[in-house]
């Protein structure tokens, strides 16, 4: 397998973290999205959306988006499922992924706050304010979400589901854009514990061998 990916893409982030809890070996190709790298005529072939991650299974097949990537993964991997088999618990982790991935991430994503600078003219101070604000109302959600269920050192249950895939790149994320976190304090004790196991420290961007300076 090879994951096309970026060290500090958040949704790249996830698909890492899915890869090193199932144990897959994969080879990681760097796409540099600063340098436009995911608009280029042969990324654009394997992923038309022209964002990462793109993983390329072992029959050749390129699969784009990082939720249907990892539901992949557990369909061929189903020994450490993501994505609880059926109940609740697959209720809620899908809920929880869905505000980060769908409510959350795509309007901080790169392209949006390049946009909003570029075109429409809007200065660093109020992009990170943009930036800042849907991280507060998507974070307070999910803390609640978490509180209602009964999260501990994972989102739910005792051990990661794609919840946790999703909420450990996005805080960092959040960190690393210096936004007050202060108020999430359920968020905060997942990040902490998740981010201190093997699997998730090897998925972490400073671990990846495109990473670059900021
Ligand atoms: N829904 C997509 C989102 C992918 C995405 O937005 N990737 C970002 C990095 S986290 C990207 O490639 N950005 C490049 C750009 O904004 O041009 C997924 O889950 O894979």
């Amino acid at each position: 397998m090879k994951l096309f990916s970026f060290f500090n893409s958040s949704a790249s982030y996830r698909v890492r973290i899915a890869l090193a809890l199932k144990g897959i070996d994969y080879q990681m190709e760097g796409v540099n999205i600063r340098a436009g790298e995911q608009n280029g005529a042969d990324y654009l072939r394997r992923n038309p959306i022209g964002l990462v991650p793109t993983l390329v299974g072992d029959n050749g097949e390129a699969i784009g988006q990082s939720l249907a990537i990892i539901d992949y993964l557990d369909r061929l991997y189903p020994d450490v499922l993501l994505l609880p088999a059926s109940g609740e618990a697959r209720t809620k982790a899908l809920e929880i992924a869905f505000v980060i991935a769908c409510d959350i991430h795509p309007v901080n994503n790169m392209r949006v706050l390049r946009y909003l600078t570029d075109e429409l003219g809007i200065s660093e101070a109020q992009k990170k304010a943009w930036y800042a604000h849907w991280i507060a109302v998507g974070l307070t959600a999910v803390e609640s979400l978490l509180q209602k269920a009964g999260s501990g050192n994972f989102c739910i249950g005792d051990s990661p589901t794609l919840a946790d895939c999703c909420l450990i790149p996005q805080w960092a994320n959040a960190l690393r854009m210096g936004c007050d976190l202060s108020a999430y304090p359920r968020c905060r004790r997942v990040y902490e514990h998740c981010t201190s196991l093997p699997a998730f420290a090897s998925a972490a961007p400073e671990r990846q061998s495109d990473a670059v300076a900021a």
